[in-house]
This record gives structure tokens, sequence and C-alpha cells, in this order.
């Protein structure tokens, strides 16, 4: 049995607010020091302090953004805890004002196949800007996160790929749990390094093996913790698997406590993990395929490289609630793509995050009107279409 997570806020961190009647979706609201986040709610991702192609002020006005993410392992060795603490911490040196999560490197220094040595003790990588060499033990990972001061602090634990067999699944969720417990301990032993308060979400791993699965969920919420965060999933295994091992999970985590999906997905995949009741979001996605051309609407994809928008006068998305989807027009666009012009990726990154952020603000509308079931479902088909 580990220890409890003791360094916690005395009043509520997150109230569920509502539950929907015909599904496990759920409405609720987290509050940190740094503003209060309206969940469902999905965090766009800033992995070095910065969310790509984004200035704070679209983050904040246009896209609604309630929280983004920093990495852990990017923003330890660039621009390094020096500056982060010279800075006073994430929130003072990029200027944004909201909450933040940090990622605990847990999955960058798992995806650096070929330049780390994983022991019990923790992991040994090589840098991947200068190849030099380092060292994430659990405690040295929560100092750093202390260092960053997110608001939300992420365990450090091992993501396997999705194909690990189940021999590599039980000693992988062995060595999770044991970090898991460092972790703990590291984190009950020291204090925020900036005055505001900090929470620790464990992270329930497992591969797609329900055994695992329902042992690790029972094991984090052990911990009391403010937050539980499911890994390891969208991890190259069958989608139907991720949405089971989910309902697995979820059955197990305590109602009363937000639950976060890392690194999932497409706006299908968040619609029918709310379904399955995950409250947190996070992923590239909207980001990395934007400044590849790829737009999420409501009414389907486009690909924007597609020369079927050359004369194509009309708005981007004349439903979207961003200033660029009705400011440009779907041919502007689509030049600014074949040109290689830096606004084309700001564009598509605003129009999909504002997507995003919207579309989690509708389940959210939805599951308090007692109709997201049904809504969900329009939704699913709507958005499976190629434009
Ligand atoms: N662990 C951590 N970060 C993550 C994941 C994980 O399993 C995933 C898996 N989808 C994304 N990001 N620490």
């Amino acid at each position: 049995m580990s220890e409890l997570i003791t360094n916690k806020r005395a009043a509520g961190f997150f109230t569920l607010e509502h539950t929907d009647a015909n599904s496990a979706a759920r409405v609720g609201h987290i509050a940190t020091d740094h503003g209060v986040i309206q969940t469902p709610i999905f965090m766009p991702v800033g992995t070095e302090a910065t969310v790509k192609c984004v200035h704070q002020r679209e983050l904040l006005d246009d896209i609604q953004a309630q929280i983004i993410l920093g990495n852990t392992y990017h923003l330890y060795l660039r621009p390094g805890l020096d500056v982060l603490k010279a800075a006073g911490g994430l929130h003072r040196f990029n200027g944004f004002t909201k909450p933040m999560l940090t990622d605990s490197g847990g999955f960058q220094v798992f995806s650096l196949t070929g330049i780390r040595k994983l022991s019990a003790e923790g992991c040994e990588f090589r840098s991947h800007i200068d190849g030099s060499k380092h060292f994430f033990s659990p405690e040295r990972v929560m100092d750093i996160e202390r260092t960053i001061g997110a608001d939300i602090m992420m365990a450090f634990d091992e993501c396997p790929p999705g194909t690990a067999d189940y021999a590599y699944a039980r000693k992988s969720l062995d060595l999770t749990h044991d970090w898991l417990r460092r972790c703990v301990n590291r984190f009950n032993q020291t204090e925020p390094e900036y005055g505001y308060h900090q929470a620790l979400f464990p992270i329930a791993q497992g591969c797609v093996y329900k055994d695992l699965r329902e042992e690790s969920a029972r094991f984090v919420s052990e911990l009391d913790a403010e937050g539980y965060a499911i890994g390891g999933l969208a991890v190259g295994e069958p989608t139907e698997q991720m949405y089971e091992m989910i309902e697995v999970v979820n059955a197990i985590l305590p109602q009363d406590r937000p639950r976060y999906l890392m690194g999932v997905g497409t706006p299908i995949n968040i619609l029918e993990a709310i379904e399955r009741g995950v409250d947190m979001f996070d992923c590239v996605m909207p980001t990395r395929n934007g400044r590849n051309a790829m737009l999420f609407t409501a009414e389907g994809t486009m690909n924007m490289r597609n020369a079927k928008w050359a004369k194509d006068f009309s708005p981007i998305d004349p439903a979207g609630t961003s200033y660029v989807d009705t400011s440009y027009t779907k041919a502007y666009l689509h030049h600014l793509f074949k040109a290689k012009e830096f606004l084309a990726m700001q564009i598509a990154s605003i129009h999909n995050l504002a997507f995003y952020l919207w579309l989690a603000g509708e389940a959210r509308r939805h599951i308090l009107a007692g109709d997201f079931v049904a809504w969900k479902r329009d939704m699913v088909e709507r958005m499976s279409r190629r434009l």
C-alpha cells in the first residue's frame, strides 16, 4: 500500500455538477489558483512553453483555452530549470495566466527508443537537442515539476507500446506503481515553490489487459489523489480496445475526482471517451495536423492542400467560433499552404483548437440538457465525413 497524497488542498478541487442519466458522461469544474476549468475540457498542448503558432491572446480570447499543457522533458532540457526558477515559474515565463499542467516525461522519454536506458531506479536518456546524458527518477521528476510550477503535476510512469505482450505489461505496471509510490513520497516531502497550490495526478497503466487495468485503477484510487489519469492508450492498440479499457478503469476510479485521458485524440475519440466518463483531454492532433493542412469541422475533415479548394471563396468554416473561420476563405488558406506561408499554420492551428474547445463546450451543454447521447451519435456521424 502506498502513502496517501497529503499535500493537498483543503477545499474542493473538483466539483462534480451533473452525471448524465443515459451514459457515464459528466459535467464538473476544477478550481485551481490560476482559475476554474469547466469539464469536460480539452487542453491545448504547449510542449516547449508555447502552443505552437498561437499567441496567448488567441488562446485566451478566441480559442477560449482554460488550461494548457507543458512538458517536463522538453522544459527541463530547454530553457532549463535555472531559467524557469529565475523567471518565477512557467506562468511568469510564458505569460499564460490561466491553469497549466505538466506531463512528467514518462511518455516523451519512452519515445526516445535507442537513446534511453530503463532501470528500477529510473530512466537514463540522451537529449534530442545535443545528445547530452540525463537521468530521470521519480524523485527528480517531482522536483522538476515543482520548479516548473504547473497547477497540475503528472506522476512519472512508463508508457509501453500498445502492442506490448502480457509479460512486459505486467513488469511495466509494477515499475509504474513503484515509481508512483516514490512520486507520492517526494511530493509529500516538498512544497510548491511559488506560493500557489499544485495537485499531483497518478497515472493508471496496464496496456490492453483488463486485469492489469483493474489492478492499476484500484492501486491509484487508494492514493486519495485530487485527480487521476488514464495513460498507455492510443499507442497503437485497436480503438475498440481503447474504449473498453476506459470503461474498465472508469468503473473503478472515484466518481468525485476528475479523470484525464492522456494524449487522446480525434474529435470522435473525445466524444466516445466523454460518454464513458472522461473529463479531461490533451492531444497534439489539432495543432500538428493543422500545421499539416488538416482541418477538423463539425461536418468532417478537410485537407486544405487539395486542389478542390483553389477557387472556393466560401469562409473556412461558416459555423466556426474563431474569427479565422469567417475572416478567411478556403481558397486563401489553400493558397497559403501551397505557398508554404507561416500564416497557413497559424490559421489552421487556431481553427482546430477553437473547434476542439467548442466541441468540449457543446458536450458539456448537451450533458446538462440531457440529450448528450443523441447529440453525440449525430456528431460522430457528421464528423466522420471527408470534405
Ligand atoms: N503517460 C504519460 N503521458 C502520456 C501518456 C502516458 O501514458 C500518453 C498515452 N496516450 C500520452 N501522454 N506520462
